[in-house]
């Protein structure tokens, strides 16, 4: 397994709508162990396969990320069948960094996906769980959660996003400076 980069905002394919997996075969299940892998290393509860450079429709999904408990959702062509509610969450996301802001999305969704083995399945969710399956379905759809923004908070959020970029570009040159002079 491989600890992939993570694509960062702004980024054409961040923006590309995905084509579905026609076969769940070995090369598929490669990358979504990576996409694993990544997401647990970054950490994330929720990474999509757009977001480390692959244009496919593939998420993987842990709510408990960091806690002891795994809780671990594969999700290959996912389509929300049904959504009910609304809630409002603070999100983040690991393509925009330094960056988080509250979300209006539906507070249930029931989800039908394929597992890692190419079975369908269903899955309902609330909460967390909920706002993770909509955040990483709107990536494969090339939407951001800054497209749900208005455009004052957008435009606000765009501009910490560049301070937070600058300042992690500044904190690494500082690194490599170290490194040269030893
Ligand atoms: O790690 C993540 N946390 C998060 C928090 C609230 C709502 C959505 C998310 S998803 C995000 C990881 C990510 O960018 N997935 O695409
Ligand atoms: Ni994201």
């Amino acid at each position: 397994m491989t600890i992939r980069d993570i694509v960062l905002f702004p980024d054409d394919i961040l923006t590309t709508k995905c084509e579905p997996v026609e076969e769940v075969d070995d090369a598929i299940r490669e990358l979504i162990d990576d996409m694993v892998e990544t997401m647990y290393d970054a950490p994330g509860v929720g990474l999509a396969a757009p977001q480390v450079g692959v244009p496919l429709r593939i998420t993987v999904i842990d709510p408990t990320a960091g806690e002891e408990e795994d809780d671990l959702h594969v999700l290959i062509n996912p389509e929300i069948v049904e959504a009910e509610g609304h809630l409002s969450w603070e999100e983040g996301c690991l393509s925009i960094p330094g960056v988080y802001e509250k979300i209006d999305r539906a507070a249930r969704v029931k989800v039908r996906a394929l597992d890692r083995d190419g079975e369908p399945y269903e899955l309902e969710a609330e909460d967390l769980m909920s706002v993770c399956i909509q955040h990483e379905i709107d990536h494969l759809d090339g939407i951001l959660f800054l497209d749900r923004m208005s455009r004052l908070k957008r435009r606000i959020a765009v501009k910490k996003y560049k301070k937070h970029l600058a300042k992690m570009k500044q904190a690494e040159d500082e690194e490599g400076d170290e490194e040269d002079s030893q």
